[in-house]
């Protein structure tokens, strides 16, 4: 069964203002879609079963090295848009609670002071690439990715990214790329990103066993 390109549960124009629905549907329906079908074909022309997309990118030096620099590339813009789609909603922003946010304030100090180095992150990645919010053995941390590169090809689980790719952003903010970050804060879903940080922390116990 090959991989299908997700439906997203809000309309196109569910993030206005802050991403502009022209934006969402190009993003979902062509550079998504295409990474999914690009992943798809790669996987079917080397007669590799598609289960866990995820899972190919923890560890890529099994699949043939003919593919394997696009699995990384299309396999990650797969993978790192399903999330992107998921941690984001209508009526969103705020901050987070409960478990989430002590992690975060425990760690960065503040979430105001965990936002600005997020932020740096995403507007520090030269050209092309993502910034993370992820859980390493049991810990948050930050980063940033070129390319479609997701952290969990080095051993990370993210939790909330953000897409800096020109096309996430271009037609509402051209090159202001730090306008289309501080309004992002106000799309996050903070609920779904908490459920995937007990969800990456009961996984980080299990491993520590
Ligand atoms: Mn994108």
């Amino acid at each position: 069964m090959a991989f299908q390109l997700p439906k997203l549960a809000y309309p196109y124009d569910a993030l206005e203002p802050y991403i502009d629905a022209r934006t969402m549907e190009i993003h979902h329906t062509k550079h998504h879609a295409a990474y999914t079908d690009n992943l798809n074909k790669l996987l079917k022309e080397a007669g590799i079963e598609a289960d866990d997309a995820a899972r190919f990118l923890a560890d890529l030096a099994p699949l043939p090295e003919s593919i394997r620099a696009g699995v990384r590339n299309n396999g990650g813009g797969f993978v790192n848009h399903n999330l992107f789609w998921e941690i984001m909603g209508p009526k969103s922003g705020g901050e987070p609670d409960g478990e989430l946010a002590g992690a975060i304030g425990k760690k960065f100090g503040s979430f105001t002071a965990f936002k600005e180095k997020f932020a740096d992150a995403a507007v520090k990645r030269f050209g092309s690439g993502w910034a993370w919010l992820s859980v390493e053995a049991g810990e948050l941390v930050i980063g940033s990715t070129p390319n479609q590169d997701n952290p969990v090809t080095d051993g990370l689980t993210p939790i909330l990214g953000l897409d800096v790719w020109e096309h996430a952003y271009y037609l509402k903010y051209q090159n202001r790329r730090a306008e289309y970050i501080s309004n992002w804060w106000n799309v996050v879903h903070w609920k779904t990103v908490a459920q995937k940080y007990a969800a990456a922390m009961a996984k980080a116990t299990v491993g520590r066993h």
